[in-house]
Protein backbone atom coordinates (compact mmCIF):
# COMPACT_ATOMS: atom_id res chain seq x y z
CA UNK A 1 0.00 0.00 0.00
CA UNK A 2 1.64 3.34 -0.84
CA UNK A 3 2.17 5.28 2.23
CA UNK A 4 0.50 8.82 3.03
CA UNK A 5 2.33 11.49 3.78
CA UNK A 6 0.61 13.76 6.31
CA UNK A 7 1.96 17.24 6.64
CA UNK A 8 0.87 20.20 9.51
CA UNK A 9 0.74 23.39 8.08
CA UNK A 10 -0.13 25.30 11.60
CA UNK A 11 2.76 23.79 13.35
CA UNK A 12 5.57 24.21 10.32
CA UNK A 13 4.57 27.59 9.90
CA UNK A 14 5.01 27.97 13.76
CA UNK A 15 8.78 26.51 13.80
CA UNK A 16 9.88 28.09 11.19
CA UNK A 17 8.45 31.44 12.54
CA UNK A 18 10.32 30.52 15.51
CA UNK A 19 13.51 30.05 14.19
CA UNK A 20 13.43 33.02 11.78
CA UNK A 21 12.39 35.62 14.65
CA UNK A 22 15.34 34.33 16.55
CA UNK A 23 17.99 34.52 13.73
CA UNK A 24 16.50 38.14 13.62
CA UNK A 25 16.52 39.04 16.88
CA UNK A 26 20.25 38.20 16.75
CA UNK A 27 20.66 39.97 13.59
CA UNK A 28 20.89 43.39 15.04
CA UNK A 29 22.34 44.54 18.26
CA UNK A 30 22.02 48.03 20.01
CA UNK A 31 25.10 50.25 19.60
CA UNK A 32 25.07 53.74 19.29
CA UNK A 33 23.52 55.44 18.14
CA UNK A 34 20.61 53.51 19.29
CA UNK A 35 18.17 55.75 17.86
CA UNK A 36 18.34 53.98 14.56
CA UNK A 37 19.30 50.43 16.06
CA UNK A 38 16.06 50.80 18.25
CA UNK A 39 13.97 52.23 15.76
CA UNK A 40 14.99 49.13 12.49
CA UNK A 41 14.27 46.89 15.80
CA UNK A 42 10.98 47.93 16.74
CA UNK A 43 9.35 47.24 12.91
CA UNK A 44 11.73 44.21 12.45
CA UNK A 45 10.37 42.62 15.46
CA UNK A 46 6.90 43.90 15.58
CA UNK A 47 5.59 39.97 14.15
CA UNK A 48 4.13 40.04 11.07
CA UNK A 49 3.60 36.26 9.24
CA UNK A 50 7.13 35.92 8.38
CA UNK A 51 6.08 34.51 5.26
CA UNK A 52 8.78 35.82 2.91
CA UNK A 53 11.57 34.29 5.16
CA UNK A 54 9.78 30.66 5.58
CA UNK A 55 9.38 30.73 1.23
CA UNK A 56 12.96 31.14 0.94
CA UNK A 57 13.64 28.40 3.56
CA UNK A 58 11.04 26.11 1.68
CA UNK A 59 12.48 26.66 -1.57
CA UNK A 60 15.84 25.55 -0.04
CA UNK A 61 14.63 22.49 1.68
CA UNK A 62 12.72 21.81 -1.88
CA UNK A 63 15.86 21.00 -3.89
CA UNK A 64 17.70 19.26 -1.26
CA UNK A 65 19.65 21.96 0.15
CA UNK A 66 20.05 22.43 4.20
CA UNK A 67 18.01 25.74 5.59
CA UNK A 68 20.71 27.05 7.61
CA UNK A 69 22.27 27.82 4.71
CA UNK A 70 19.51 29.73 3.35
CA UNK A 71 18.53 31.14 6.35
CA UNK A 72 20.73 35.03 6.15
CA UNK A 73 18.91 35.57 3.07
CA UNK A 74 15.50 34.65 4.33
CA UNK A 75 16.46 37.36 7.09
CA UNK A 76 17.42 39.78 4.98
CA UNK A 77 14.28 39.52 2.66
CA UNK A 78 12.50 40.27 6.10
CA UNK A 79 14.36 42.98 6.29
CA UNK A 80 13.34 44.19 2.73
CA UNK A 81 10.06 43.82 3.57
CA UNK A 82 9.74 45.44 6.86
CA UNK A 83 11.53 48.67 4.98
CA UNK A 84 9.01 49.07 2.45
CA UNK A 85 6.54 48.17 5.04
CA UNK A 86 8.10 51.37 7.10
CA UNK A 87 8.43 53.74 3.72
CA UNK A 88 5.19 52.44 2.41
CA UNK A 89 3.61 54.01 5.81
CA UNK A 90 4.91 57.36 5.79
CA UNK A 91 2.68 60.19 5.24
CA UNK A 92 4.41 60.95 1.57
CA UNK A 93 3.19 57.54 0.81
CA UNK A 94 0.45 55.38 2.44
CA UNK A 95 0.17 57.52 5.20
CA UNK A 96 -0.78 54.97 8.26
CA UNK A 97 -0.75 55.15 11.59
CA UNK A 98 -1.03 50.71 12.56
CA UNK A 99 1.34 48.16 10.80
CA UNK A 100 1.37 44.77 13.11
CA UNK A 101 -0.71 45.94 15.41
CA UNK A 102 1.12 48.62 16.60
CA UNK A 103 1.85 52.41 15.78
CA UNK A 104 4.08 52.77 12.46
CA UNK A 105 7.67 53.59 12.90
CA UNK A 106 7.24 57.21 11.92
CA UNK A 107 4.76 57.70 14.13
CA UNK A 108 7.00 56.65 17.06
CA UNK A 109 10.53 57.28 15.87
CA UNK A 110 9.16 60.66 13.29
CA UNK A 111 9.39 60.67 9.37
CA UNK A 112 13.18 61.70 9.79
CA UNK A 113 14.01 58.54 11.36
CA UNK A 114 11.81 56.28 9.63
CA UNK A 115 13.22 56.95 6.18
CA UNK A 116 16.67 56.39 7.69
CA UNK A 117 15.45 53.09 9.42
CA UNK A 118 14.04 51.81 6.03
CA UNK A 119 17.39 52.70 4.13
CA UNK A 120 19.42 51.04 7.00
CA UNK A 121 17.23 47.85 6.71
CA UNK A 122 17.89 47.81 2.97
CA UNK A 123 21.82 48.31 3.00
CA UNK A 124 22.11 45.43 6.04
CA UNK A 125 19.95 43.57 4.25
CA UNK A 126 22.51 42.93 1.19
CA UNK A 127 25.55 42.75 3.86
CA UNK A 128 24.22 40.51 5.71
CA UNK A 129 23.52 37.97 2.53
CA UNK A 130 27.32 38.88 1.56
CA UNK A 131 28.36 38.10 5.43
CA UNK A 132 26.48 35.80 6.93
CA UNK A 133 25.69 32.82 4.19
CA UNK A 134 28.24 30.49 4.89
CA UNK A 135 28.91 26.51 3.38
CA UNK A 136 27.88 27.19 -0.28
CA UNK A 137 29.90 28.27 -3.43
CA UNK A 138 30.02 32.32 -3.53
CA UNK A 139 28.55 32.66 -7.33
CA UNK A 140 25.58 31.46 -5.75
CA UNK A 141 25.74 33.93 -3.06
CA UNK A 142 26.24 36.21 -5.78
CA UNK A 143 23.40 35.42 -8.05
CA UNK A 144 20.96 35.47 -4.90
CA UNK A 145 22.53 39.10 -4.15
CA UNK A 146 21.94 40.29 -7.88
CA UNK A 147 18.21 38.91 -7.89
CA UNK A 148 17.56 40.11 -4.70
CA UNK A 149 18.81 43.75 -6.09
CA UNK A 150 16.45 43.42 -9.28
CA UNK A 151 13.39 42.24 -7.27
CA UNK A 152 13.60 45.53 -5.12
CA UNK A 153 15.18 48.40 -7.74
CA UNK A 154 13.11 49.86 -10.12
CA UNK A 155 12.58 46.46 -11.84
CA UNK A 156 10.48 45.47 -9.07
CA UNK A 157 9.22 47.29 -5.75
CA UNK A 158 10.04 50.72 -6.79
CA UNK A 159 8.78 50.47 -10.26
CA UNK A 160 5.81 48.87 -8.79
CA UNK A 161 5.04 51.78 -6.53
CA UNK A 162 5.78 54.40 -8.44
CA UNK A 163 2.82 53.16 -10.93
CA UNK A 164 0.68 52.82 -7.39
CA UNK A 165 1.29 56.10 -6.78
CA UNK A 166 0.93 57.45 -10.47
CA UNK A 167 -2.75 55.39 -10.20
CA UNK A 168 -4.10 57.33 -7.14
CA UNK A 169 -7.26 58.96 -7.27
CA UNK A 170 -8.08 57.55 -10.93
CA UNK A 171 -10.99 55.44 -11.53
CA UNK A 172 -10.02 54.34 -15.02
CA UNK A 173 -7.24 51.75 -13.73
CA UNK A 174 -7.17 48.57 -15.59
CA UNK A 175 -6.81 45.12 -15.10
CA UNK A 176 -3.51 44.99 -16.97
CA UNK A 177 -2.24 48.14 -15.10
CA UNK A 178 -3.29 46.97 -11.29
CA UNK A 179 -1.42 43.38 -12.43
CA UNK A 180 2.01 45.96 -13.69
CA UNK A 181 1.78 47.33 -9.75
CA UNK A 182 1.18 43.78 -7.70
CA UNK A 183 3.82 41.86 -10.02
CA UNK A 184 6.02 44.08 -9.19
CA UNK A 185 4.92 45.64 -5.79
CA UNK A 186 4.10 42.06 -4.08
CA UNK A 187 4.90 39.15 -6.18
CA UNK A 188 8.69 40.52 -7.25
CA UNK A 189 9.72 39.94 -3.52
CA UNK A 190 7.83 37.17 -2.70
CA UNK A 191 9.53 35.44 -6.01
CA UNK A 192 12.81 36.74 -4.91
CA UNK A 193 12.56 34.69 -1.60
CA UNK A 194 11.56 31.51 -4.03
CA UNK A 195 14.51 31.89 -6.48
CA UNK A 196 16.70 33.20 -3.93
CA UNK A 197 16.14 30.31 -1.68
CA UNK A 198 16.21 27.98 -4.70
CA UNK A 199 19.45 28.96 -5.86
CA UNK A 200 21.27 28.90 -2.91
CA UNK A 201 20.60 25.17 -3.00
CA UNK A 202 21.72 24.85 -6.71
CA UNK A 203 18.57 24.81 -8.68
CA UNK A 204 18.51 23.95 -12.28
CA UNK A 205 17.10 26.10 -15.27
CA UNK A 206 14.11 23.97 -15.53
CA UNK A 207 13.90 24.48 -11.26
CA UNK A 208 14.15 28.50 -11.53
CA UNK A 209 11.22 28.15 -14.06
CA UNK A 210 8.89 25.95 -12.01
CA UNK A 211 9.46 28.00 -9.60
CA UNK A 212 9.24 31.45 -11.21
CA UNK A 213 5.76 30.47 -12.24
CA UNK A 214 4.25 29.02 -8.88
CA UNK A 215 6.16 32.54 -7.13
CA UNK A 216 4.26 34.43 -9.98
CA UNK A 217 1.04 32.92 -9.56
CA UNK A 218 1.19 32.99 -5.27
CA UNK A 219 2.42 36.31 -5.26
CA UNK A 220 -1.34 38.13 -7.76
CA UNK A 221 -2.95 35.31 -5.41
CA UNK A 222 -1.52 36.85 -2.17
CA UNK A 223 -2.54 40.34 -3.06
CA UNK A 224 -5.95 39.46 -4.15
CA UNK A 225 -6.48 38.37 -1.18
CA UNK A 226 -5.12 40.96 0.18
CA UNK A 227 -7.48 43.52 -1.22
CA UNK A 228 -10.58 41.34 -0.18
CA UNK A 229 -8.96 41.35 3.50
CA UNK A 230 -8.85 44.85 2.81
CA UNK A 231 -13.19 45.07 2.86
CA UNK A 232 -13.78 41.72 4.62
CA UNK A 233 -11.34 41.61 7.56
CA UNK A 234 -11.30 44.08 10.97
CA UNK A 235 -8.60 46.42 11.84
CA UNK A 236 -7.91 44.13 14.65
CA UNK A 237 -7.38 41.18 12.80
CA UNK A 238 -5.73 42.41 9.95
CA UNK A 239 -3.42 44.54 12.63
CA UNK A 240 -3.50 47.85 10.55
CA UNK A 241 -6.16 50.15 9.13
CA UNK A 242 -8.78 48.19 7.77
CA UNK A 243 -11.26 49.57 4.62
CA UNK A 244 -8.35 51.74 3.60
CA UNK A 245 -8.55 51.24 0.01
CA UNK A 246 -12.36 51.96 -0.36
CA UNK A 247 -11.85 55.31 1.47
CA UNK A 248 -8.86 56.29 -1.01
CA UNK A 249 -10.93 55.46 -3.77
CA UNK A 250 -8.33 52.95 -5.39
CA UNK A 251 -8.91 50.36 -7.79
CA UNK A 252 -7.94 47.52 -6.87
CA UNK A 253 -8.95 43.32 -7.67
CA UNK A 254 -12.45 43.58 -5.91
CA UNK A 255 -13.22 46.75 -7.13
CA UNK A 256 -12.32 45.44 -10.42
CA UNK A 257 -13.82 41.73 -10.66
CA UNK A 258 -16.41 41.80 -7.26
CA UNK A 259 -15.71 40.10 -4.30
CA UNK A 260 -16.51 36.49 -5.35
CA UNK A 261 -14.83 36.48 -9.19
CA UNK A 262 -11.74 37.55 -6.98
CA UNK A 263 -12.38 34.78 -4.68
CA UNK A 264 -12.07 32.49 -7.52
CA UNK A 265 -9.37 33.85 -9.44
CA UNK A 266 -7.17 33.84 -6.40
CA UNK A 267 -8.01 30.33 -5.97
CA UNK A 268 -7.23 29.62 -9.54
CA UNK A 269 -3.95 31.16 -9.31
CA UNK A 270 -3.05 29.03 -6.35
CA UNK A 271 -4.11 25.93 -7.99
CA UNK A 272 -1.59 26.94 -11.49
CA UNK A 273 1.23 27.52 -8.52
CA UNK A 274 0.80 23.95 -7.56
CA UNK A 275 0.30 22.30 -10.78
CA UNK A 276 4.14 23.54 -10.97
CA UNK A 277 5.29 21.52 -8.38
CA UNK A 278 3.75 18.21 -8.54
CA UNK A 279 7.03 16.31 -10.37
CA UNK A 280 8.87 16.73 -6.77
CA UNK A 281 6.51 14.73 -5.03
CA UNK A 282 6.58 14.59 -1.22
CA UNK A 283 9.31 17.28 -1.06
CA UNK A 284 6.95 19.86 -2.31
CA UNK A 285 4.54 19.75 0.51
CA UNK A 286 5.36 22.81 2.24
CA UNK A 287 5.42 24.87 -0.65
CA UNK A 288 2.46 23.24 -1.60
CA UNK A 289 0.40 24.10 1.81
CA UNK A 290 1.83 27.25 1.89
CA UNK A 291 0.06 28.36 -1.32
CA UNK A 292 -3.39 26.83 -0.44
CA UNK A 293 -2.24 29.17 2.76
CA UNK A 294 -2.49 32.36 1.08
CA UNK A 295 -6.01 31.90 0.41
CA UNK A 296 -7.10 30.69 3.39
CA UNK A 297 -5.04 33.05 5.68
CA UNK A 298 -7.59 35.93 7.56
CA UNK A 299 -4.79 38.70 8.10
C1 LIG B 1 12.18 48.41 -1.64
C2 LIG B 1 13.79 50.31 -2.05
C3 LIG B 1 12.43 49.88 -1.70
C4 LIG B 1 11.47 50.80 -1.49
C5 LIG B 1 10.10 50.49 -1.10
C6 LIG B 1 7.29 51.61 -0.34
C7 LIG B 1 7.73 50.74 -1.44
C8 LIG B 1 9.08 51.01 -2.05
C9 LIG B 1 7.02 49.70 -1.89
C10 LIG B 1 5.75 49.25 -1.28
C11 LIG B 1 5.78 47.77 -1.13
C12 LIG B 1 4.60 47.25 -0.37
C13 LIG B 1 4.32 47.82 0.97
C14 LIG B 1 3.85 46.28 -0.90
C15 LIG B 1 2.70 45.65 -0.20
C16 LIG B 1 3.00 44.19 0.01
C17 LIG B 1 2.08 43.56 1.01
C18 LIG B 1 0.83 42.96 0.50
C19 LIG B 1 2.40 43.58 2.32
C20 LIG B 1 1.70 42.87 3.39
O1 LIG B 1 2.46 41.70 3.62
P1 LIG B 1 2.11 40.65 4.77
O2 LIG B 1 0.62 40.48 4.83
O3 LIG B 1 2.58 41.44 6.06
O4 LIG B 1 2.92 39.44 4.56
P2 LIG B 1 3.22 40.85 7.42
O5 LIG B 1 3.05 41.96 8.42
O6 LIG B 1 2.47 39.60 7.80
O7 LIG B 1 4.65 40.58 7.12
Amino acid sequence: MPQTVTFNLDTYLRDRKQEVEAALDASIAVIYPEKIYESMRYSLMAGGKRLRPILCLAACELLGGDRAVAMPTACAMEMVHTMSLIHDDLPAMDNDDFRRGKLTNHKVYGDDIAILAGDALLAYAFEFIAKETKGVAAERVLKTIANLGNAVAATGLVGGQVVDLECEGQLDVTAETLNFIHIHKTAALLKSCVICGALLAGANDTDIARLSTYANSIGLAFQIIDDILDITATSEQLGKTAGKDIAAQKVTYPSLWGLETSRQKAQELVEQAKAQLVSYGDAALPLMAIADYITARQN
